[in-house]
């Protein structure tokens, strides 16, 4: 369409600014695939950054928290809320039903000029998974979406990292998962803001709405119980609107300290450039007859990994440094 200077990334930040779903979709898709000039078109969409609230919600697979954004999303857009919604994928090597799944169980929201639905099935991806829902919810937020909802799977690292980003995190819990609640301790739960009690319509919902009330006092919460925790059925909608009512409280209640600014910002700037050291070292290296040759002495005993790395590293910053250091 466009072949002006930018590559057509002027014209794609215009319509994003202007609010117009296509540009939106396209840009996010160039970003996400790291496309020549991705930096130039968030630099320029930054300053108009800043106003959206992120929400995470997360928890273990299956417990409903697509259906549970779902209903999220509708009802925040009859309140008037434009929502922009992200779903993160584990991306199972099996199969990409669960990736259907969620289309499928999200078309319900429609996509209109409120909502801007967005999967990210992106283990590997250009710029890691992380850095990555960052970017499209930093797109969604210059677009005017003021809401953002990110789903993640509560397992793994990334998926952590991804919630810790988010204004306000939501872990959701189901009846029947045994130890679920066990296994939400690690990691999860130092970030909780709400826990959701979801599948309320089945047999053992009292009982773990019980489990997180045991958990909460051992961990010396001081926020009342029922502050904290909320039960859902997503299929019917019933206890959706008591959450949202808690929800858009504590989202109004949300303004980052300076020092948690400071420190999410410290955080990317990091992380760009992990990445980008890691890319240029792989770069640098992949055809390096050194590598080669270490890779050789590593496999047949006569070196080990540890002083391989460690020799070709001092290469690499030995050529960095230049001839006269
Ligand atoms: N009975 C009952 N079933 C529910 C409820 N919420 C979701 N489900 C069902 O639970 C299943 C999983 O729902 P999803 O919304 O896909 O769960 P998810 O957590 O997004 O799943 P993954 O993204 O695959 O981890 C679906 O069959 C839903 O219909 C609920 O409140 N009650
Ligand atoms: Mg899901």
């Amino acid at each position: 369409v466009s072949t002006d200077s930018t590559g057509g990334w002027s014209e794609l930040v215009r319509g994003v600014l202007a609010g117009e779903p296509r540009p939106l979709a396209r840009l996010i898709t160039r970003v996400e695939n790291r496309a020549p000039g991705w930096q130039d078109a968030l630099r320029a969409l930054y300053p108009h950054t800043g106003k959206a609230r992120i929400l995470g919600i997360t928890g273990a697979p299956g417990v409903g928290k697509s259906s549970l954004t779902n209903q999220l999303a509708l009802r925040l857009v009859a309140r008037g809320y434009r929502i922009g919604i992200i779903a993160v994928d584990p991306s199972s090597p099996f199969s990409g039903g669960a990736l259907l799944g969620d289309r499928l169980r999200m078309s319900d929201v429609p996509t209109t000029p409120e909502t801007f639905i967005r999967s990210m099935a992106t283990r590997g991806s250009l710029g890691g998974l992380c850095q990555g829902a960052r970017d499209v919810a930093r797109v969604l937020d210059a677009a005017g979406y003021g809401l953002i909802l990110i789903e993640t799977v509560g397992v793994g690292q990334d998926e952590i990292e991804i919630v810790k980003a988010a204004d306000v995190v939501v872990v959701v819990c189901v009846p029947g998962q045994g130890d679920g609640v066990q296994a939400l301790k690690a990691g999860i739960m130092e970030i909780a803001d709400l826990y959701v009690v979801n599948k309320a319509d089945r047999d053992g919902a009292e009982q773990v709405v019980a489990d997180i009330g045991a958990m909460l006092a051992l961990a010396g919460e001081n926020r009342a119980f029922h502050e904290m925790v909320y039960r859902t059925n997503s299929l019917s909608g019933d206890g959706v609107d008591a959450l949202i009512d808690s929800l858009l409280g504590r989202v109004a209640s949300v303004e980052l300290s300076p020092a948690r600014a400071d420190e999410r910002a410290r955080d990317e700037i990091l992380l760009l450039i992990e990445r980008e050291v890691a890319r240029r070292v792989r770069a640098r290296l992949s055809d390096d007859a050194r590598l080669a040759a270490a890779v050789k002495a590593v496999v047949t005993r006569q070196s080990d990994p540890y002083s391989a790395a460690e020799s070709l590293l001092a290469d690499l910053s030995g050529a960095e440094a230049g001839p006269d250091e």
